[in-house]
């Protein structure tokens, strides 16, 4: 499942350069191109869903399988045991602006708690 016009599945199929950090049959990593943190890595399916709901509700295995991915990369960065951020921003409003599902991995700076 791909979308001709989503630069994430551009980089899924190699059209679009990436730092890869991790692939697997299903998921890929690569590093954010504008880094808000010294690791700072997005995590993908490599099929094509909008967002973290439409995933989950499509292929929940493959949803856990992004999860998964997004630990091993906490942890081949060195980063699992001094802490990590996960997000997806869902939505315009939540300031999602890539349109095909992508966790932040974030690690290496401490961030304000969002929901202090
Ligand atoms: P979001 O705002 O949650 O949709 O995050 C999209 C992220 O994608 C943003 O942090 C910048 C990153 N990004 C956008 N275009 C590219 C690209 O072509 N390559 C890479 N590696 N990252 C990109």
């Amino acid at each position: 499942m791909t979308d001709t016009d989503c630069i994430f599945c551009k980089i899924v199929a190699g059209d679009i350069p990436s730092t890869k950090v991790l692939e697997t049959e299903r998921v890929l990593a690569f590093r954010d191109l504008h880094p808000k943190a010294p690791t700072h890595v997005l995590v993908i399916p490599k099929d094509h869903y909008a967002n973290a709901a439409e995933l989950t509700a499509a292929d929940p295995q493959l949803a856990a399988a992004v999860l998964a991915g997004a630990t091993a990369v906490a942890e081949s960065e060195g980063i699992a045991e001094t802490g990590w951020n996960l997000l997806a921003n869902t939505g315009a409003e939540a300031g999602q602006t890539i349109f095909h599902v992508h966790f932040h991995v974030l690690g290496g700076k401490s961030f304000e708690p969002l929901l202090a």
